[in-house]
């Protein structure tokens, strides 16, 4: 049996309680009831106004070992700026690190990947010790809103660009060696409105339990979906193809990765 949960869109009874969400037409993930507040909040959180930044409203996504919160942290004028500063900045790996082995055999990456952080951190990709490039302005500026509302620090960036609905990411979980344990990575969306699957550990593979339980989340423009401990270690996550996305995405997962061995 699979369990679906639809959150986020605020299924009837759901873990959102009665804090119903709905979708604007341009994909944003509002509240019912707390939308002309929550507008004129954002007015008052426009870039440059010298205001700081109210405490968002955080809608919490739990299951069985899953402890996410999620809430859309930048207004739409700031993350459409973001997301156009991000379009013409970000620099994208190529060639090799373009590619994927799968079963002996190379196959492009369904999306384009980058990796932005701390100087001196290293990290294993595709069987090759990488450095991630320097900070550049609009990660720093993501990054730093990121911990003013989370009180969370992070020293490492990955950066996944979806061009439209066929580029995609298969289930994984983000459990690298590098990941100081015990942190929560930080997942920062802007550009198409995409759904976002978590299925637990206990019902993949031949020794499943039969019991999947699905978690759906629709990651907004703006949004950011904070993933804490112990989720990656029972949840699987992913980004599903949607063919009737026509817009790109861009995704920001913020971590604090232990500095590298001398
Ligand atoms: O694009 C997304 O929302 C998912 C990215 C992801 O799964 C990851 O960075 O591990």
């Amino acid at each position: 049996m699979i369990m679906d949960r639809f959150l986020v869109k605020g299924a009837p009874g759901g873990l959102l309680g009665r804090r119903e969400t709905r979708q604007t037409a341009e994909g944003r993930a509002e509240l019912e009831g707390e939308e002309e507040s929550s507008r004129k909040r954002r007015r008052r959180e426009a870039p440059g106004d010298g205001v700081a930044p109210t405490a968002p409203s955080w809608q919490p996504i739990r299951a069985q070992s899953l402890n996410c919160d999620y809430t859309v942290l930048f207004s739409k004028a700031e993350a459409d700026e973001i997301f156009r500063e991000l379009e013409k900045d970000l620099e994208y790996f190529t060639g090799a690190l373009a590619r994927v082995q799968v079963f002996g055999r190379w196959h492009p990456i369904p999306r384009k990947q980058a990796t932005y952080g701390d100087a001196g951190l290293t990290y294993m990709f595709s069987g090759l010790t990488l450095t991630p490039k320097p900070w550049i302005p609009v990660l720093q500026r993501v990054r730093d809103r990121v911990s003013l509302v989370t009180g969370q620090t992070f020293n490492f960036v990955l950066v996944n660009r979806y061009k439209d609905g066929l580029d995609h990411i298969g289930e994984h979980r983000d459990d690298e060696k590098e990941l100081a344990p015990g942190s929560p990575i930080a997942s920062v969306s802007f550009g198409a409105c995409r759904d976002f699957l978590f299925r637990n550990r206990g019902s993949r593979g031949k020794k499943a339990s039969g019991k999947a339980e699905v978690v759906r989340l629709q990651l907004a423009h703006g949004s950011l979906l904070m993933m804490n401990p112990p989720t990656n270690t029972y949840w699987y996550h992913s980004l599903p193809v949607r063919k009737k996305v026509l817009a790109p995405r861009v995704n920001l997962t913020f971590r604090r990765m232990l500095p590298a061995l001398k």
